[in-house]
């Protein structure tokens, strides 16, 4: 009995100092952009929560195979181990543990996404076309037509996304956010830009041949740079 508990201390350290290794591989490998909205701080909160528990699972599965085969392993006898059959308090504490964790992921998942989702009384609303494959954006306010996506900083932002054709999906990877627009319907992505900045806007469903080739230049630019722009569409318009 003694040894048995000698064997699990021993195996839960060696858990906890490959659990941190793994996440500390999975956090450099995963490199994510940087973040420019003020919405990617949960997200990326999350995202990280996410690797802990990954790295966790890896490591409770390898070291406790890995500890098996090298310290029980047979020497010289090639006979069958004791059998066994059922024991209630692992199934149930193997049934309890991950349930716990579903739900709370679940709930801090949903939580997260109605939050982030939650419409702003003074967004910024512009639309989006996707179409085979560019993108159009279309300003309400001024009327402006452009290829390119102009932002103010500092200012949450509702993009309205429709499609020409098939499905396409609005993702700037510094935004975190992403999301389908859809043949016949219009959906919508909200973020707040909160770094200056030149990003690439990429189509994130698959839509055709020339998919990969589908991006749009997204700047997002100081409040006194948006309205200097913004009257110089207007005076396009006008002329
Ligand atoms: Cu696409």
């Amino acid at each position: 009995m003694a040894n048995n508990r000698r064997h699990f201390v021993i195996a839960s350290v060696l858990i906890v100092i490959f659990t941190v290794l793994v996440y500390w591989l999975l956090d450099g490998v995963l490199l994510k952009p940087e973040a420019a909205v003020v919405q990617a701080a949960p997200i990326d909160n999350l995202f990280d929560q996410h690797i802990w528990l990954i790295a966790f699972l890896f490591a409770l599965v390898v070291v406790f195979m890995c500890y098996a085969l090298i310290v029980f392993r047979a020497r010289g006898d090639e006979g069958d181990g004791e059998h066994m059959h059922g024991n209630t308090t692992l199934e149930i504490a193997w049934t309890v543990i991950p349930c716990v964790f579903v739900i709370y992921f679940a709930v801090i998942s949903t939580t997260m996404l109605f939050d982030i989702t939650r419409p702003h009384p003074d967004e910024y609303v512009v639309n989006a076309e996707g179409r085979q494959w560019s993108w159009l954006f279309t300003y309400p306010e001024s009327g402006a037509i452009t290829q390119e996506l102009v932002l103010p900083v500092d200012t949450p932002i509702r993009i309205d996304l429709t499609s020409d054709d098939v499905l396409h999906n609005f993702w700037v990877p510094e935004f975190r956010v992403k999301q389908d627009s859809v043949p016949g319907k219009t959906t919508y992505v909200r973020f707040t830009p909160n770094k200056v900045g030149e990003y690439v806007l990429r189509c994130a469903e698959l839509c055709g041949l020339n998919h990969s080739g589908m991006l749009a230049a997204v700047r997002v630019v100081s409040r006194d740079e948006f309205d200097l722009w913004n009257s110089e569409q207007i005076a396009q318009i006008q002329e």
